[in-house]
């Protein structure tokens, strides 16, 4: 038996059951490149969901995390620390907004922006507590919350778990009209991810969140952008939203601001609505934690400093144009923004054993739906291990009968 094979058996052994992982352990890992326990290399193409844009171990990173470690870690949110304040201030010019909320994880962020909207319609918008209403979308992925999961279409992540949190309205994704229909005097947010992740990369159509902008001004309704995956440069701008100019109400943040290294999260917005919240409202022990702001400084800094933004977006278009010419009947659609990718393969096509075979030709990456397999490097990649990996995706593609 291999080490791999053995400690994939233990974990099967001692942990709980709630994933299916490809069969690969890894134990060390740089830039685009992770290794596993048997010594053998692989491109990682999932960057742990989007959380890993500046690449694995990146050095900046782990000098403001080591530096930090030696200093202060934790002091909780009853004491100021002396980190604070500036990353709140990065944070919030790097965002464009006037406050931030900091927590840890992606489902606490949006947690964090479903309890502003609903104290928001309260305290602002006078409707009674309790009667507030929150649209969604079809096929959302936001955590795995109680509360969330009480929003999501997908079976999968709710059986079993009721009962379900009231107080939303699910409607179709890229649809403008359906969002107009579903505004009542109740409604006090729209809940949104600009490109749906977990439901398949989907894209929505040129306009839609100008459009969505528009509803949400006019109707007096916070537009509240879940940028924890397409956040921090992934899509080819700052923020997905930007791709077509539009600032959100309410920005959801997560993944990438711990620069790969540990859970950092946010809500930022705007002074008239940041403050509904008031002491005891709402908190977390390590939210803010000292680590984790020089941790995100330092992952935002590594964004700027090394133009990530616009290197995902142009090795974006490269990569998407050089997976138009592989020769895959079965292959159906490519599509993304930046460096966050999806191919497609016709329907009931099962994926698993592409994305083995893929790992077997050195390139991680995970499928969702069955039928659809994303493609999200760390935005460090160089034009130079696009093609690496492209050649590695044709081999294995072009053997699919
Ligand atoms: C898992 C998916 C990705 C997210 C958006 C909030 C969160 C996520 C848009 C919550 C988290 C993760 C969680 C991870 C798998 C992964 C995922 F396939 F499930 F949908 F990325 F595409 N908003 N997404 O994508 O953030 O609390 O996890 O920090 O296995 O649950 P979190």
């Amino acid at each position: 038996m291999t080490k791999s094979q053995e400690l994939i058996e233990q974990g099967d052994k001692y942990g709980a059951h709630n994933y299916h992982p490809l069969d690969v352990v890894i134990s060390k890992a740089e830039g685009v490149w992770v290794e596993d326990v048997e010594g053998k290399k692989y491109m990682d193409f999932l960057s742990a969901y989007s959380a890993v844009n500046q690449g694995h171990r990146h050095p900046k990173i782990i000098k403001a995390l080591i530096d930090q470690a030696n200093t202060l870690t934790l002091t909780s949110r009853a004491f100021h620390s002396d980190k604070l304040a500036p990353y709140l201030k990065k944070l919030c010019e790097y965002t464009g907004y006037e406050m931030a909320l900091p927590m840890n994880t992606g489902a606490e962020a949006i947690e964090t922006a479903l309890k502003l909207a609903r104290r928001y319609g309260n305290k602002i918008r006078g409707i009674k507590d309790g009667e507030q209403e929150i649209i969604v979308c079809e096929e959302n992925f936001h955590g795995r919350t109680s509360t969330i999961i009480s929003f999501s279409t997908d079976p999968v992540c709710r059986e079993g778990f009721s009962a379900f949190a009231p107080g939303f309205k699910i409607i179709p994704f890229n649809d403008t009209k359906a969002l107009k229909a579903a505004i009542n005097d109740k409604t006090v947010a729209f809940l949104v991810e600009p490109i749906q992740g977990e439901a398949g990369v989907n894209v929505p159509s040129d306009g839609y969140l100008k459009e969505v902008r528009k509803i949400c001004t006019e109707h007096d309704i916070l537009f509240m952008a879940d940028e924890v995956q397409t956040g921090f440069c992934r899509t080819g701008k700052k923020f997905a939203c930007d791709l077509e100019g539009v600032r959100p109400d309410v920005m959801c943040l997560g993944k990438a601001l711990g620069g790969g290294v540990f859970p950092v999260s946010a809500v930022v917005a705007d002074r008239k609505i940041m403050k509904v919240f008031t002491p005891g409202s709402h908190g977390s022990t390590f939210g803010g934690n000292p680590l984790a702001c020089q941790v995100a400084i330092a992952s935002m800094e590594v964004l700027e400093e090394e133009n990530l933004a616009s290197k995902s977006y142009e090795l974006g278009e490269y990569l998407r144009s050089e997976l138009k010419k592989i020769k895959c009947p079965k292959l159906t659609h490519i599509r993304g923004k930046g460096l966050l990718n999806a191919v497609q393969f016709v329907t009931g096509f099962e994926a698993w054993n592409t994305c083995c075979a893929l790992k077997e030709a050195g390139l991680l990456a995970k499928q969702t739906h069955g039928n659809i397999i994303r493609f999200a490097p760390p935005l460090v990649i160089t034009k130079n291990e696009i093609d690496i990996a492209v050649g590695i995706i044709k081999k294995v593609f072009e053997k699919i009968n």
